[in-house]
């Protein structure tokens, strides 16, 4: 998407500090971290957050699967990790391109929201 800010990231338009990268899928570190380790990783393909991501092919789908443990073992986090996906208003989601946020390296609070 054009005026897609992740789309322009992963095509490197924008800068961004790049952590992963396969075939469909593209991580790079949050420009406002909220803990140690935040990485966000995306689909290539846009879709505009997780409750689309069934219009992604089930390869991309896998692939975004499959890079979460290989992120999390690359960033040293073997205590564990959060994963956040926010999805629509309700959960306050700024950049309408599909992310998981991976988050790390500190104790997270109990209480999720
Ligand atoms: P969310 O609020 O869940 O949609 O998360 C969007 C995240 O994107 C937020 O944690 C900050 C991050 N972000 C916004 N703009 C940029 C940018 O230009 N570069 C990078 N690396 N991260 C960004």
């Amino acid at each position: 998407m054009n005026d897609c800010l992740f789309c322009k990231i992963i095509a490197g338009d924008i800068p961004s500090t790049k952590v992963y990268e396969d075939e469909s899928c593209f991580a790079f570190r949050d420009i406002n971290p909220q803990a140690p380790t935040h990485v966000l990783l995306v689909p290539k393909a846009h879709v505009g957050s997780i409750a689309e991501a069934n219009a992604l092919p089930l390869e991309t789908q896998a692939a975004l699967f499959a890079a979460i443990p290989k992120i999390a073992a690359q960033e040293g986090l073997t205590n564990g990790f959060r994963i956040v996906s926010n999805c629509g208003p309700d959960a306050c989601q700024s950049v309408p391109h599909l992310h998981f946020h991976i988050l790390g390296g500190r104790q997270m609070a109990d209480q999720m929201a």
